[in-house]
């Protein structure tokens, strides 16, 4: 373990668009929460920020579609987000938001510096614009063909198929995402970052200088970004929401929202500091304060390439020290998406799985994203549950502290002899605080998780051999050495389960008759002698985990079948309407009611029934394409609407005189339109 140090620790602003799922939680938020928990009780001076993004094309398009303003929008999910942060033990030092005062501040401040400074190009040139919505389009309200992989709903900043950065004149076939309309070119003038001049200093910062303490999925992104050469860009937007360009001649145009939002971190940090009586200027500006930003690889570019070359070209502050973004999550199978309502929301969880935060957690950390994309399915969800957090970790602490109860009435019993078994089983117990320690410093938070698995094995293990249940009534001399060792390693997780599971850290505490001052830190597991001295006494305490069944499962599984359904029933495509047909050409077909008499399959036809039809005109043949919905004696004696007048033709040279009408539901079924309802008699005219 290292020496205390200073730490920034960001995590991705999420756009208030919506509120969050399992997929941020895995990727940005839960990982990070581990780190900065684990910092913290290390020893370490930490700040952990983050905070709502609050600008951009993605919120007054959301407004747009619920009918509001974008801040009623902001309002809602900041709410619900933050929420949801603090329901699932986010322990976040400062949660802010990009519409505080402060911040538009701090960026105007960080713009205007680059601008006095120099280090921007203004240009004016054509760009995509709306002539429908008199707007000029760029990021999200463009998509159009990605250059680079040809993916056809690229948006106009970024291709979200192959992660390439763009610019929205980029796109092959550019169409508005407002209007549908094709974009025309109109001139503008914009404020841009040339990136390019940035390339030296990337290369040797970032490919030269850490090779090989960035994740590999992270630094590959970024060299071959590099690689491919480096454009500059605008870092302003013709748009009415945002921040305003505080300079002068940039009347209606804000900050380009990936300019803002990671100066979104700074704001917070001063707002924290503001209001803790702190200085925020060391966590940004000391050399020896480690930066690192928890982001998705799709955020890679902006925190690897721009908002460092901004870093850079303002000059006073530090670099992150690490970026260990994260691959994706998906569903049972799927991609997450929140407009296809593909995702497992954290307020919906919590209804259905309540205080078992915990669980989501540790299934989410276990299962992490971290080198590949990954699958959350419920079934695994289901297994780590029962197998790892019921039949290991809660079975050790719930035999451990039964048998302290059952034995010696909640004390902690005196130690005999140590065998050489025990002085093993604590010796490596004391090993762990430095493994799980460096899984996390080098961010490998599935490994971290296992290790700490591992803990509790070593306890279940060391129970089962030692088998204290059978000795009591032969050695209970033995059983108090034996109780002994196991209620250390029951106090050694209580602190090392705290930054991965929080609230199950916290009951063991309480059960176990520890608090803060008396629980043994992190950092001296490894040395002190006694974690649980005898004579101390243990509260009862519950389960810490329950076991989750398989219907609770089949439950969330419906969910998402009945989501699936939804969104096929939602996307299945309209069929144009045709041409227009005059009165004249309506009054020419003859629609009547008629009566099914009788019904045969068409021999050596698996789709056509031969039908006997009353019309009240005749009794007539028309062969219909029914055979793989309906049986024959289904049918029979059924009222139908029938075209009596279509010129007659032969199928499988049987002619057929007219066409029963049918309709599909979504699934594919074939209906009749049927009057049986309204009591008619076949004959009847349909007009
Ligand atoms: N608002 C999150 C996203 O891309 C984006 C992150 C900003 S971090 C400065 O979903
Ligand atoms: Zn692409």
């Amino acid at each position: 373990m290292s020496t205390p140090k200073r730490y920034t620790i960001t995590s991705a602003l999420p756009y208030t668009n919506g509120p969050i799922h399992i997929g941020h939680l895995a990727g940005v938020y839960v990982p990070a929460d581990i780190y900065a928990r684990y910092l913290r009780i290390t020893g370490n001076d930490v700040a952990f920020i983050c905070g709502s993004d609050e600008h951009g094309a993605a919120i007054p398009m959301r407004a747009k579609k619920e009918g509001v303003s974008p801040q009623v929008i902001i309002d809602k999910y900041h709410t619900m987000i933050q929420q949801s942060f603090a329901d699932f033990g986010i322990s976040f030092d400062n949660y802010s938001r990009t519409s505080a005062k402060i911040h538009h501040e701090t960026a105007s401040e960080f713009f205007k510096k680059l601008h006095e400074d120099e280090k921007f190009i203004e240009e004016t040139s054509e760009q995509l614009y709306d002539p429908e919505a008199k707007q000029f389009l760029a990021d999200r309200f463009v998509i159009g063909t990605c250059p680079k992989c040809g993916h056809e709903e690229a948006y106009g900043d970024q291709c979200e198929s192959c992660g390439s950065s763009l610019n929205a004149t980029d796109l092959i076939n550019p169409k508005s995402t407002i209007s549908g309309a094709e974009p025309t070119l109109k001139q503008t003038k914009h404020w841009y970052l040339p990136l390019d001049q940035y390339e030296d200093f990337l290369k040797e910062w970032i490919l030269v200088g850490h090779k090989k303490d960035w994740k590999t999925n992270v630094y590959g992104q970024i060299k071959s970004w590099i690689d491919d050469g480096l454009r500059p860009r605008a870092v302003t937007r013709d748009l009415d929401w945002g921040i305003p360009v505080p300079v002068a001649g940039a009347e209606g145009k804000v900050l380009y929202v990936w300019f803002d939002a990671p100066i979104g971190y700074i704001s917070s940090t001063k707002e924290w500091a503001a209001r803790e009586g702190k200085d925020w200027t060391p966590y940004w500006k000391d050399k020896d304060t480690k930066l690192v930003h928890f982001i998705g690889k799709d955020n890679i570019v902006f925190h690897c390439i721009i908002f460092p070359s901004m870093l850079k070209a303002e000059g006073s502050y530090i670099l992150p020290e690490n970026v260990p973004a994260n691959e994706f999550l998906n569903l049972e199978g799927n991609k997450l998406s929140t407009s296809k309502n593909w995702a497992v929301w954290l307020h919906e969880y919590l209804e259905d799985f309540p205080e078992q935060q915990d669980v989501l957690r540790y299934a989410l950390t276990a299962n992490a994203p971290e080198t590949k994309d990954n699958d959350f399915t419920w079934k695994d969800f289901q297994d780590r549950n029962n197998n790892e957090l019921v039949g290991n970790f809660g079975n050790f602490i719930n035999r451990i502290v039964v048998l302290t109860h059952k034995y010696y009435e909640g004390v902690v019993p005196t130690p005999n002899a140590l065998s050489e078994v025990d002085q093993q089983t604590l010796a490596e117990l004391k090993a762990y605080p430095a493994v799980i320690a460096s899984s996390i410093e080098r961010y490998r938070f599935r490994e971290a998780s296992q290790e700490l698995l591992n803990v509790s094995r070593l306890g279940n293990k060391y129970l089962a051999d030692e088998e204290p249940w059978k000795l009591i009534k032969t050695d209970p001399d033995r059983v108090q050495t034996v109780m002994y060792v196991g209620l250390q390693i029951a106090a050694a997780l209580a602190t090392l389960a705290e930054p991965f599971l929080p609230f199950t850290a916290q009951k063991l505490k309480n059960t176990l008759g520890l608090d803060a001052t008396t629980a043994t830190p992190w950092t001296a597991i490894a040395t002190q002698e006694v974690l649980l001295a005898a004579g101390h006494t243990i509260q009862k305490g519950g389960l810490l985990f329950s076991k989750i069944e398989d219907s609770t499962i089949q439950q969330q599984l419906d969910k998402l079948a009945a989501t699936k359904k939804a969104n096929e029933v939602a996307n299945k495509a309209v069929t144009p309407q045709k041409d227009t047909a005059t009165f004249e050409d309506f009054t020419k077909m003859d629609i009547r009611v008629g009566t099914i008499i009788e019904a045969e399959k068409m021999p050596k036809a698996k789709k056509l029934l031969v039908l006997k039809v009353d019309t009240g005109i005749n009794v007539r043949t028309i062969v219909s394409g029914i055979a793989a919905h309906f049986s024959p004696e289904e049918i029979i004696g059924k009222k139908v609407t029938v075209l009596v007048n279509l010129a007659p033709r032969k199928l499988r040279g049987v002619e057929s005189e007219g066409m029963i009408l049918m309709t599909e539901t979504p699934d594919g079924k074939l209906v009749f339109l049927n009057p049986d309802e309204a009591g008619v008699q076949a004959g009847a005219v349909i007009s």
